[in-house]
């Protein structure tokens, strides 16, 4: 039985919104899933599937009215600007990653929710964390305006939760590779990007060094854990705002490497820009053992096995209409 009455999805036309709206859905009825975001939704299954209204998440009152028109008790909160964007807005992005955030707590405080589910990232992390098999609670210095959101953010969650006793959740994404919707503005986009060019022109032009390494996700693993952190029991999570989450890290060389087996022609350039700064200061790999111990977390997709699906999805769709084009 669904632990939540009604969502409601702010960001939901992102690249993870887009399909874990669906799934869920799918998984607690059509009905029960408000898709929100911050224009109105494009024509599409998103719009088609259910009910669905244009949200400013920087609009307090205009979410506590969204919440009771539907009824609902959940807000899952997608709504942020990434990495490389934040960096060219700072304040747009404090207002959106921290007052938005900051107006969903408000929300469920008021109107007593259930449950908000706010992601983290892997760039809550700086250059002062240790890199490899980066631990679950470590030092959390991050030196970009995104990663000082995703901090706060996890301390706001867990403050609410102490002091008002509002059950926020979060995981600290790695980057999360998928093939139905194009990422926005992040660092990790690279490992999107690169499936796009490959099947197209047969060359990508990367701009992080060959031998970044950065902890990654498949979509469908992404929609798994985040399922499963808001259906697991309150009492058994002891980093509810931010666990450490991964499923597999390589470098930009191992990723063309892996393309080339299944298309031998394939060539890549290293064109590294400032998102190799970015990059630099973010783990190489995660230690996500508090996951996997306190929820029962376990990945499916390893690197071969993403990189086999992402071209059997995106082959065929970019062969026959040439739409997608990566930007
Ligand atoms: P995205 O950029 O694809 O989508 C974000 C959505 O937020 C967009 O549809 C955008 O229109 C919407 N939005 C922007 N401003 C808004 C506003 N003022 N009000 C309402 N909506 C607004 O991002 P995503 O990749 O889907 O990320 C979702 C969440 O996951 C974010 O919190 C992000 O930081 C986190 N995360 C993502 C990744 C990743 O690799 N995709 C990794 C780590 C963490
Ligand atoms: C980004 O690159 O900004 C995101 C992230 C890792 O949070 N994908």
């Amino acid at each position: 039985m669904s632990p939540f009455t009604r969502i409601l999805v702010i960001g939901a036309a992102g690249q993870i919104g887009s399909e874990l709206t669906l799934v869920m859905r799918e998984r607690y009825g059509a009905a029960n899933v408000v898709a929100s975001d911050v224009h109105p939704l494009k024509d599409g299954p998103l719009k088609e599937s259910g009910p669905h209204a244009a949200l400013d998440i920087r609009d307090r009152s205009a979410i506590a009215a969204l919440v009771q028109e539907h009824g609902c008790n959940c807000i899952v909160n997608l709504a942020a600007l990434l990495s490389a964007t934040a960096e060219q807005h700072v304040q747009a992005a404090w207002e959106i990653n921290i007052g938005g955030h900051y107006n969903t707590l408000e929300v469920a405080r008021e109107l007593g929710l259930k449950q908000v589910f706010c992601p983290s990232s892997i760039a809550a992390f700086g250059p002062t964390t240790p890199r490899d098999n980066t631990p679950q609670s470590t030092v959390l210095e991050p030196t970009t305006i995104y990663g000082v959101t995703k901090v706060s953010g996890e301390l706001l969650g867990n403050y609410y939760y102490q002091r008002f006793g509002v059950d926020c959740r979060g995981l600290r994404y790695p980057g999360i590779i998928s093939s139905d919707t194009l990422p926005g503005g992040g660092t990790t986009d690279y490992a999107v990007d690169i499936f796009y060019q490959a099947i197209q022109h047969g060359s990508y032009e990367c701009f992080l060094r060959e031998d970044t390494m950065l902890p990654m996700m498949y979509m469908p693993d992404c929609i798994k854990c985040t399922l499963d952190l808001m259906e697991a029991d309150r009492a058994k999570l002891s980093n509810a705002a931010g666990y450490n989450i991964t499923a597999m890290s390589f470098t930009a060389g191992e990723l063309a490497a892996e393309i080339r087996k299944h298309l031998p022609e394939f060539t890549i350039t290293y064109v590294p820009d400032v998102r190799q700064n970015y990059a630099d200061s973010w783990p190489r790999s995660i230690d996500d053992s508090a996951a996997r111990s306190e929820w029962g977390w376990q990945h499916d997709f390893d690197m071969p096995s993403m990189v086999t699906d992402m071209l059997a999805k995106l082959t065929p769709r970019l062969k026959s209409n040439g739409a997608g084009e990566a930007g």
